[in-house]
């Protein structure tokens, strides 16, 4: 049967005569069959990535362009006149997930199963996902994010597995969502869920009874936990997932003849920052009830953990009150006592303990005492954690520590979301770059030929154009692609500085009232969601929709600059904006972005990056060298000596420079007033001038500066395609390919 064929077996009817929806669902059915039929035979070792979040995207285009029929049911569809990316349309984007560390958890998978390795992931199965963002009123409103139909990814399975919590004993059942490789093999993503759950007990956007387990328990990912409740539900929460997924790891592994003491060599299981720690005292205990001794459990686990550490923000690094733990996995205190005693016997110092005197438990410290591998996301990330952050820990165990820069699979964030620049590259440099992303750097002998150089301009054109489409479409905000496209799309966080972003805006729009002409009109893209509980982001979130409001409409002002903040911001957004980028905002306060992703994405794309020396914007410079980046701003080293001195002020920085001030004073102006809402301006105005922990105005003056420039290089189109053609041909590092090569180099040997 021909593809066609196929898909009209499941459709009961013709291609040309079902709806895009139909087609969707057949095309769905043809997928996993094939995707099934490529499914590995299980080899010895297998790596299990264990992740609160899986940041997948839709699904079916890529499993297309991996399983090779991408191109072929293009063409049959247009034949039958229908179009591809109407039918991607129909489908609902998975929400698993939150940011950059659930996007580089699907990242991972992709490359995992495209090299040929034996790795699958376990997460949970949230039926409302994160959630949805809405606007209104120029304010975010959050909305449960239902995205599992009738006919979806999702197998469902018959593996159950018991999991107790205090005072209750629920069934956990697996599904399944196939991952396809890249001309190869098929891992899986296994996603634990409780048939319980029920979605009708939420109401009122996204609130519903914390302490429901039994119905809420696979609801939402991060829950609000700004009370207790919340926080006892993200623990039950993490130790369902970690109690099923270990159930199913040493099954897994008895099954291809473990003996339990053996379970490094079948198995290595990486832990995705400190959501799924429990999993080590939850191993333990299992390995206790089949008959192990403590000390061997101990053993065994430690040699078949490894933990990825994704960030240094203190508030991310999880704590556990014990009594927290007392109150949901009574049966895991024992075992992390144990834990901490053999900590204090062998260490005095107190701040490497696992419980401290305040009796929370630090759970990264679990990780890091008993697991075999500490690594970093970014080069200058894993240094920080060495010298600074973790530095009592890298003193005991040096050995453990290691760095792998994270990466981004070019199937979906080049072949899949940009097809022009790709079949641009498949013509002029072949098709070796998607095996090998060094390939790429072929491109490097054409930076000088005006040929190529028009075609990427042309490209770049194209692709802006779309983008207008897609907005006036969807937003109903018309924007041109004949101005310079500066975008920042990431989550909202003060530490990322969307603000920064903002008070140049303000700058500027103060500048053109004045009769400061710009010499060339932008439009500043934003997309984020604020976490529901964090104040100050949804702030700037209303400051950023209030601006777009008046200068969007503003006569005078909006000849030379828009400004669009993009709802929901999800992976499907991110692959209709990446592609149309020129300048890719990267702007977080030095020290802090552990590594980003994407700015990987936008320098593939062929956009030229404006940012800090932080995460992996310090590679990507390296990279493609001091001409083809805009660089500014207080070096990391100066940020780390800064707080550690305690002497940054804003206030003196707000009342010494008349720029920022005038841009702070705007917050709350009358014109801002009229449209805005007073409680949220004045209160971001406040942060900024009282506290601005992340010191946006330290940076304020040379982030202006550096962008004048970048925004001035623009103008010269021949100058500014070759740094577009040098980030693009230098990219090829920042593929997942590389990083799971080294993860299986240096931690999994597989
Ligand atoms: C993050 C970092 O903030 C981000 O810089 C990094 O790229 C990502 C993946 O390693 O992990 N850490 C947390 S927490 N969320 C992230 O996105």
């Amino acid at each position: 049967m021909n593809i066609q064929e196929k898909v009209e077996a499941y459709l009961g009817k013709t291609v040309a005569a079902a709806s895009d929806k139909e087609i969707y669902g057949a095309l769905l059915s043809v997928v996993q069959e094939m995707a099934a039929e490529k499914e590995r035979t299980d080899s010895r070792k297998k790596l299990y990535y264990i992740s609160a979040e899986f940041l997948i995207g839709k699904l079916l285009s890529n499993n297309m362009i991996n399983l090779g029929i991408y191109e072929e049911v293009k063409e049959m569809l247009e034949k039958n006149g229908k179009d591809i990316c109407e039918i991607e349309e129909a489908e609902p984007e998975p929400s698993l997930g939150n940011g950059g560390l659930g996007r580089l958890a699907a990242c991972f998978l992709d490359s995992i199963a495209t090299l040929g390795l034996a790795g699958d992931g376990i997460g949970l199965n949230y039926h409302l996902g994160l959630f949805k963002q809405e606007f209104e009123d120029h304010l975010q409103k959050e909305t449960p994010n239902p995205w599992i139909e009738e006919k979806s990814w999702l197998k469902k399975t018959d593996v159950t597995y018991p999991v107790s919590f205090k005072g209750l004993n629920v069934s956990a059942r697996m599904y399944d969502i196939e991952v396809t490789g890249y001309n190869n093999k098929t891992n899986k993503l296994h996603l634990f869920d409780l048939d319980s759950v029920d979605e009708t007990i939420v109401e009122d956007g996204i609130d519903f009874n914390k302490e429901d387990i039994e119905k809420n328990l696979t609801l939402f990912l991060y829950p609000d936990d700004s009370d207790e409740q919340g926080r006892l539900l993200r623990i039950y929460q993490q130790y369902f997932m970690v109690s099923s997924g270990a159930q199913l790891i040493l099954d897994e592994c008895t099954a291809k003849g473990c003996t339990l003491y053996d379970l490094p060599d079948y198995a290595v299981i990486q832990i995705n920052d400190t959501h799924p720690t429990m999993v080590i005292p939850e191993l333990i205990r299992l390995l206790m009830e089949r008959g192990m001794d403590m000390d061997d459990a101990i053993d065994v686990v430690s040699r078949t953990c490894a933990y990825t550490n994704h960030t240094i923000l203190a508030e991310a690094l999880e704590k556990w009150p014990v009594d927290y733990l007392k109150k949901v996995v009574p049966q895991l205190v024992p075992i992390i006592e144990v834990l901490d005693d053999k900590v204090r016997r062998k260490y005095e110092d107190e701040s490497v303990a696992i419980i401290d005197r305040n009796d929370t438990v630090h759970m990264a410290h679990i990780d890091i005492h008993y697991g075999f591998s500490v690594n970093g996301v970014a080069a200058l990330h894993t240094e920080i954690l060495k010298d600074s952050e973790l530095n009592n820990f890298y003193r005991i165990y040096p050995e453990k520590f290691n760095n792998k820069t994270n990466g981004i699979t070019f199937r979906r964030w080049l072949i899949h979301c940009n097809p022009r620049l790709s079949a641009f590259l498949d013509r002029t440099i072949g098709e070796g770059y998607k095996k090998d992303a060094a390939e790429l750097e072929k491109l490097l002998k054409y930076k000088d030929d005006e040929k190529v150089l028009n075609e990427l301009l042309a490209i770049k054109y194209e692709n802006k154009k779309d983008l207008c489409t897609y907005l006036k479409a969807t937003q109903g905000i018309e924007i041109s692609p004949d101005t310079i496209f500066d975008i920042q799309v990431k989550r909202l966080h003060e530490y990322k500085r969307q603000q920064l972003n903002a008070l140049y805006i303000i700058d500027k729009y103060l500048e053109i009232k004045a009769g400061k002409i710009p010499s060339a009109p932008v439009t500043a893209i934003f997309g984020a969601k604020a976490a529901p509980a964090y104040v100050i982001a949804k702030d700037i979130i209303h400051l950023i929709l209030c601006l777009q409001e008046l200068i969007n409409n503003d006569p005078e002002v909006n000849k030379y600059l828009r400004v669009v903040m993009v709802e929901n911001y999800n992976v499907t957004k991110a692959g209709k904006l990446i592609p149309a980028c020129d300048i890719s905002e990267q702007i977080s306060l030095a020290s802090k972005e552990a590594s980003g992703t994407g700015n990987m994405k936008f320098m593939l794309n062929g956009a030229v990056t404006l940012g800090t020396e932080d995460g992996a914007n310090v590679e990507i410079h390296e990279a493609v060298g001091d001409d083809n980046i805009f660089v500014f701003g207080a070096s990391s080293s100066e940020v780390i000596e800064h707080y550690a001195k305690a002497d940054y002020v804003a206030k003196d920085y707000y009342e010494e420079n008349e720029a920022i001030k005038a841009a702070v004073d705007f917050i709350t102006s009358d014109e801002m007033l009229a449209i805005g809402c007073e409680e949220n301006l004045a209160r971001l105005q406040k942060e900024l001038i009282g506290k601005d922990w992340f010191m946006t105005l330290l940076d304020f003056d040379s982030y202006k500066e550096t962008k004048e420039k970048a925004l001035a290089a623009y103008a010269d189109r021949k100058v500014w395609a070759k740094m577009a053609l040098v980030n693009i041909a230098k990219a090829g590092f920042f593929s997942s390919d590389r990083t799971i090569e080294e993860y299986n180099r240096d931690i999994w040997h597989l």
